[in-house]
């Protein structure tokens, strides 16, 4: 796909497309709580497509903003078009697609289009050899929307030390991308973001529980290792796209409604567990993929980049919290109300639940997997502490970058195996493809197609990889940090 830039279109003319009013949202947290309003999210009103030819069908803004999380609790970041999330990119499966970027900023960034099969040059990557958006300047990105699913964008700048830089900023939004073969067997539909804010650097563990005896840790080594931990990434404050709990308006529901969650973990750093008392999710897509065998669970464990989509059935009338598992997560804002109508006397209810175990396969099938061509092992493990204080990673005995280790021949299968040998849970990625997971913990599965997955402390996973999106690809823990300190590798293909 050829790029062009836009000036042809004037300055004028993107700065008028591309200028979002201020956003309401200091009135809107004024209003009172339970002013009659239609009851749908108000991100579920995309931008609309620009019909003339030569205009993009979105533009994006890259700019700082001031974000009310909470009355009196007023963060400074960087957002796309004075929204967080940035406005929700509705697309056709198959349409061509054209998102002017604007950067007022002073500093060049990458926009990611997070599972979507685009070429390398538009995937918003530098390692892959996409163009920046330079500092005060602008691009243009083309790409034909696919597949189909609940996709994502964000920025891709490596931050390093600088805590307000790449996916730490409020630079997220949701991607849809219809399908022409969408049941909608739902009654409302609505974009949930989980984010946390003012990052910094500590040496505690975020959001690692305490390890189940049961857990299978098949990359546990004999010998522990006791080097002290250096610096990870924490955060004081958490929202629910860009209010903490309680703060904004309330999820308002009917009862016998059928509730459509499009969930996303925007977070820089940490795992997400989420649950509604009284209530259960049918997963059926994660990371915007339909799974084989939907399942209704009461907790849902959500990584970096991860997407999960839930169908919940409205059937406990009353006022909920929908919330993460962690105390601290949650009283420091990680949750939304939930409001049936007519119920809005009751104060919102949160109930303690037992720690039940997330686990993927049981949302596949057992069918047998083809053979594949080639099998790659990668071997993930933590330097803890090195310069900096802060952690570093080794893929292969080796950080970022590799140069000729994981190179793909066209049209080939290939069998990735992760070898988890940290004390961390890790969400892989990677760039511009699916896979198929095949097994997790020792536990095969067959029919689940994600982009990202956790691969637990001292665990194992395998995914069945298909080369058929030729073109530079990086694979990366979705941890910022992690990423920037070595976590990376770059697939080519022959
Ligand atoms: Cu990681």
């Amino acid at each position: 796909m050829k790029r062009r830039d836009f000036v042809r279109l004037g300055w004028a003319t993107v700065i008028g497309a591309g200028a979002a009013k201020l956003r309401p949202a200091f009135a809107e947290s004024l209003a009172p709580r339970h002013a009659p309003r239609p009851p749908q999210n108000p991100l579920a009103r995309p931008s609309e497509p620009k019909a003339s030819e030569g205009a993009a069908d979105f533009t994006l803004r890259i700019a700082p903003m001031m974000v009310e999380l909470a009355p009196q609790v007023v963060i400074s970041t960087i957002v796309y078009s004075n929204k967080v999330p940035g406005p929700l990119l509705r697309m056709r499966e198959g349409q061509p697609i054209t998102i002017d970027v604007v950067n007022d900023t002073d500093v060049p960034e990458y926009v990611h289009w997070h599972g979507l099969f685009v070429p390398s040059e538009v995937d918003g990557v530098a390692e892959e050899g996409t163009p920046p958006v330079p500092a005060r300047g602008h691009r243009r990105y083309q790409f034909v929307a696919k597949p189909a699913g609940s996709r994502w964008y964000h920025s891709h700048t490596a931050a390093m030390m600088d805590l307000h830089r790449g996916t730490y900023t409020g630079q997220f939004g949701f991607l849809m991308i219809d399908s022409a073969n969408d049941p909608g067997l739902y009654d409302q539909e609505v974009f949930l973001a989980l984010r946390d804010w003012e990052p910094y650097f500590t040496a505690m563990d975020q959001d690692e529980g305490a390890p189940d005896p049961n857990d299978q840790m098949p990359e546990k080594p004999a010998t522990p290792d006791t080097r002290p931990n250096g610096l990870e990434v924490g955060a004081p404050l958490y929202s629910i796209n860009d209010k903490m709990l309680g703060a904004g308006e309330p999820l308002r529901v009917q009862a016998g409604q059928r509730i459509l969650m499009r969930l996303l973990n925007a977070s820089a750093s940490e795992i997400h567990r989420l649950a509604l008392p009284a209530h259960k999710f049918q997963v059926v897509a994660l990371d915007g993929n339909p799974v084989p065998s939907p399942q209704l669970v009461s907790e849902i464990e959500i990584a970096p980049g991860e997407r999960v989509d839930a169908i919940v059935e409205m059937n406990q009338p009353g006022v909920w919290i929908l919330g993460e598992l962690r105390d601290v997560a949650r009283t420091s804002g990680l949750g939304i109300v939930v409001e049936y109508a007519n119920q809005q006397k009751q104060r919102p209810t949160w109930l303690p639940r037992p720690n039940t175990r997330w686990d993927y396969t049981i949302f596949g099938t057992s069918a047998p997997h083809p053979a594949p061509d080639q099998t790659i092992d990668m071997v993930f493990e933590k330097v803890p502490g090195g310069p900096h204080g802060v952690n570093h990673w080794l893929v292969n005995g080796k950080e970022y970058p590799h140069e000729r280790e994981f190179v793909l021949r066209h049209g080939n299968r290939y069998r990735l195996v992760f070898h988890n040998r940290s004390d961390d849970s890790h969400p892989l990625h990677l760039h511009r493809h699916t896979f198929e997971l095949v097994e997790l913990n020792g536990k095969p599965t067959a029919g689940i197609q994600k982009d990202t997955v956790i691969v637990p402390a001292f665990g194992r996973a395998a995914v069945d990889l298909v080369a058929d999106q030729p073109g530079l690809t990086l694979f990366h823990c979705h941890i910022q940090q992690h990423m920037d300190y070595g976590f990376m590798a770059l697939f080519r293909y022959a």
